[in-house]
């Protein structure tokens, strides 16, 4: 596979330097009707607008190209240290706008391309999100890169090229139904292909031991089933300065010997058949978010990233410093998103070994150096677990080195604390009630040099609950990293006359410097500025409510508050709390109760994972509930509710922009971070929330007066666990009781009855660990005062200034200086002009 060198080539790379492309959107539109015409043969735009898009975006790929090349080379030859960041998810969205803003296209373009009839907006339009990701997580991961090339960091992103990202939702009477994302049949022009980087991936076999000719002990893993992994690179463009860095994705084939066995016994279908089960591994994403299901293809995908991206990064290795690997902890860091990687602890511990003839005790002094971990839950549902059976028959080699960590840990365990048995068994990496089973998160924390959660009170609970005990051992290991989000694409790319407002008020440098929007503070105050404020904010509601109108089939109207809560559906999130809210004004509307209704437009969007029941009932509430509202004569101009299908990164996009209140309302002490709170308030919608995760610190940044708070926090939830008691608090409250009774009764599915039992179950059970019921009460309340303050626009405007103004620490860029400068250490290199 991997293909030689033209060795008696005299070619010189001189030769292929060429003059840089123009960035004259003239040069661009030539090129561009170069690619259209002659690369992809076509003549008529309006037979296939997806090949316009194609041709595009292959324009402004060369100008990435060249830019890519020379980041390469600079950081190359720099030889300075360089992090990888692993993960099972990249949750990109589209890349041309994105290329676009980056490199900073001319102004004419658009006007160009206009003069030849073609819309800039409908050709951007054309783009498949890259789906790679569930939400949070994998959107993160993006948001990351964006930083880090921006900063001009030697940061290179390792994922799963999937075939199938993140299914397409469609709704169909009221339910969730999945469809497959085939995101690729139509071509990436993003994505550069490199069969030269193939490596070869090991499952299955056995190990089989052997003394070196210097007399050493060594393990060597055969009778393996092997697959090989593909290269596929696509570039991440900084912000306007020259850096392309690379996220680079596999893909699982065959390898050329696939099965001589059955080929050579004349059974050539099942050779080829044999294939698939390769291409199996990257066919498609998980797509559950919150809860390990113990899938064996989960864990080859996971083994797969794992080892094809160390394989490739000690190949590099091996290539500029040979076996000397004597720096290669000063000069590696490798940053594991969530456990899903944790594969690459035990792999690079055997890679150095088995491969390159390191002992346990070097081996173990670079990993323990250079990897990082980094955890998304506290949730204990979602915390990885892999059946030792099944671990060790697909990763047998992997299976013995984790149980040497294991025992090695075990006896620093002992002397810490002799004796305590308990404490071990708590601690052990493989845990043994019963069945046995391989704990990820604790084998990342013990093989990591850093620990860190998503938000300053998620990382807190880290430390207090799920890992208590390696705190104690370890307390300097462990810290916070408040998680952030581009804003690129979160405001500049998506939110063009906010942009415009903010650049013409206080310069452009908060494009790359986000605490810059503190100037905007002072504005607040002026008429002048606040009604420009609220124009913005006005035309954005109206492309939203088109969005809305085509896509949910509800009119909004831009003058009612557009509250939104738009997530993955699980219920420590409490979609289902939001609803009970808007149940309850539909309930006072009725009755008549309508003074102090301020006209509200609620939205409600997000995927539930598949095999999720109670996720997907709750769509199919929302669903039913808006049905009713939206046909009810007496709510017009007072409430609607609709669902939005398929939310995706590009959907955000419009709705962060158009949104006045922004829902973010979990549990306290379930959402780790959330970063849809950070992109709302950036975009100048106020919050209503609950004191979790990253919300205490929008709050203490906002100001406690330009925040809606309400709900127990996670002490107070952690404590009424016990005393927990629905039933009183629904017959204490007589405005819950109506709501309770509209869903007992059937009120929103009378053709359908019975099918909210389930739901009302769950809000009267006092074992409900979300506690929604308790939360009622003062989340009404809150949501009052957010009605009154909506009326007082000259107020609501500055308080929506201040929210933006006050964003600044929720820039991804904050968020990877804090990753550099306390974990990774890495020098900012920029590309030769
Ligand atoms: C695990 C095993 C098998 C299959 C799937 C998974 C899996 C996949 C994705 C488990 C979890 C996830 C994603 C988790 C996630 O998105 N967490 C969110 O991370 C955000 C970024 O830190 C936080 O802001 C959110 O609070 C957190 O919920």
């Amino acid at each position: 596979m991997n293909s030689k060198p033209f060795v008696t080539s005299k070619t010189s790379a001189d030769f292929f330097t060429l003059p840089s492309s123009s960035m004259d959107g003239k040069a661009i539109v030539e090129d561009f009707r170069h690619y259209f015409s002659r690369t992809l043969g076509r003549s008529n735009v309006n037979q296939a607008a997806y090949h316009v898009f194609t041709a595009f975006s292959m324009a402004w790929r060369d100008r990435l190209v060249e830019r890519w090349k020379k980041t390469r080379a600079a950081q190359t030859e720099s030889d300075c240290k360089r992090t990888y960041y692993l993960s099972l998810e990249f949750l990109m969205g589209r890349a041309l706008g994105n290329a676009m803003l980056n490199l900073d296209v001319d102004s004419d373009t658009a006007q160009i391309l206009k003069s030849v009839g073609l819309e800039l907006e409908e050709i951007i339009d054309q783009e498949h999100d890259a789906g790679l990701g569930n939400g949070g997580l994998g959107r993160l991961a993006a948001c990351f890169l964006d930083s880090c090339a921006t900063l001009q960091l030697p940061v290179r992103g390792y994922g799963i090229r999937y075939e199938y990202g993140m299914f397409r939702q469609k709704i169909e009477n009221g339910h969730q139904h999945e469809e497959p994302d085939h995101w690729l049949r139509i071509g990436n022009p993003w994505e550069i292909e490199r069969q030269e980087l193939a490596v070869r991936i090991k499952f299955g076999g056995h190990t089989e031991f052997h003394t070196s000719a210097d007399g050493l002990p060594k393990a060597k893993w055969v009778h393996s089933h092997d697959v090989m992994a593909i290269a596929y690179d696509m570039p991440i463009p900084g912000y306007r300065n020259g850096t392309v860095n690379t996220l680079r994705l596999w893909k699982s084939t065959a390898t050329n010997e696939f099965d001589l066995g059955e080929f050579n016994a004349g059974s050539y279908a099942d050779a080829v058949a044999s294939q698939n089960a390769a291409e199996q591994i990257t066919m498609v994403l998980y797509p559950n978010d919150s809860s390990e299901n113990g899938k064996e293809l989960r864990l080859r995908q996971q083994y797969f990233l794992a080892s094809a991206s160390l394989q490739d990064v000690l190949r590099c290795w091996v290539d500029s410093h040979g076996n000397d690997f004597s720096q290669f902890a000063e000069k590696n860091a490798f940053q594991l998103n969530d456990t899903h990687p944790t594969c690459a602890v035990p792999e690079l511990m055997r890679l150095l070994m088995d491969e390159h003839d390191l002992s346990w005790d070097q081996a173990w002094a670079i990993t323990s150096k250079s990897v990082a971990y980094t955890n998304h839950t506290l949730l204990p549902e979602a915390l990885e677990k892999w059946s030792v059976g099944m671990f060790s028959r697909l990763l047998p080699r992997l299976y013995e080195i984790v149980c040497e960590i294991n025992a090695r840990f075990l006896e620093v365990v002992e002397k810490r604390w002799p004796g305590d048995l308990e404490r071990m068994q708590r601690m052990s990496i493989i845990e043994e009630n019963g069945g046995k089973y391989l704990r990820m998160a604790y084998l990342a924390v013990v093989a990591s040099t850093s620990v860190n959660g998503v938000a300053a009170l998620h990382s807190q609970l880290l430390t207090q609950h799920l890992f208590r005990d390696f705190f104690e051992l370890w307390p300097e290991k462990f810290n916070n990293k408040t998680n952030g989000v581009t804003p690129r694409r979160w405001i500049a790319s998506s939110n063009p006359a906010l942009s415009k407002l903010i650049s013409d008020t206080i310069g452009a440098t908060w494009v790359t410097d986000l605490p810059q929007l503190r100037k905007l503070a002072p504005y607040s105050e002026d008429t002048n500025f606040r009604a420009q404020w609220r124009a913005v904010k006005q035309a954005n509601k109206a492309r939203l409510a088109e969005m809305v109108k085509r896509d949910c089939g509800v009119e909004f109207d831009i003058n009612a508050i557009f509250d939104v809560q738009v997530k993955r559906i699980h219920e420590y999130k409490r979609q289902l709390l939001n609803v009970l809210h808007v149940i309850h004004l539909y309930d006072r509307i009725k009755r008549g109760d309508k003074a102090g209704i301020t006209p509200r437009c609620v939205l409600i969007g997000g995927k539930a994972a598949p095999g999720y029941a109670m996720a997907k009932r709750i769509i199919k509430l929302v669903n039913s509930v808006a049905t009713v509202i939206n046909e009810d004569q007496e709510t017009e101009g007072l409430l609607r509710l609709a669902f939005f299908p398929d939310y995706r990164v590009t959907a955000m996009e419009v709705i962060c922009a158009g949104t006045d209140l922004s829902e973010q309302i979990s549990t306290a002490g379930k959402e780790a971070s959330g970063t849809g709170n950070m992109k709302f308030m950036m975009n100048g919608a106020l919050t209503i929330g609950t004191l979790d995760g990253a919300n205490i610190e929008i709050r203490e940044e906002a100001g406690a007066d330009n925040f809606f708070l309400f709900g127990l926090d996670a002490e107070e939830v952690e404590a009424l666990h016990g005393h927990y008691d629905p039933a009183a608090i629904i017959a204490a409250d007589a405005d819950l009781s109506r709501v309770i009774h509209m869903l007992h009764s059937n009120h929103f599915n009378m053709f359908e009855p019975g099918i909210f039992e389930p739901i009302v179950h769950a809000i009267t059970n006092p074992y409900d660990p979300w506690m929604t019921a308790a939360d009622f009460r003062s989340y009404v309340d809150a949501q009052d005062r957010v009605a009154a303050a909506y009326l007082d626009q000259e107020n609501w405007v500055r308080m929506s200034i201040l929210n933006t103004a006050s964003s600044g620490e929720f820039s991804s860029d904050r968020t990877i200086a804090d990753y550099n400068r306390d974990i990774w250490h890495l020098p900012t290199i920029k590309p030769k002009v």
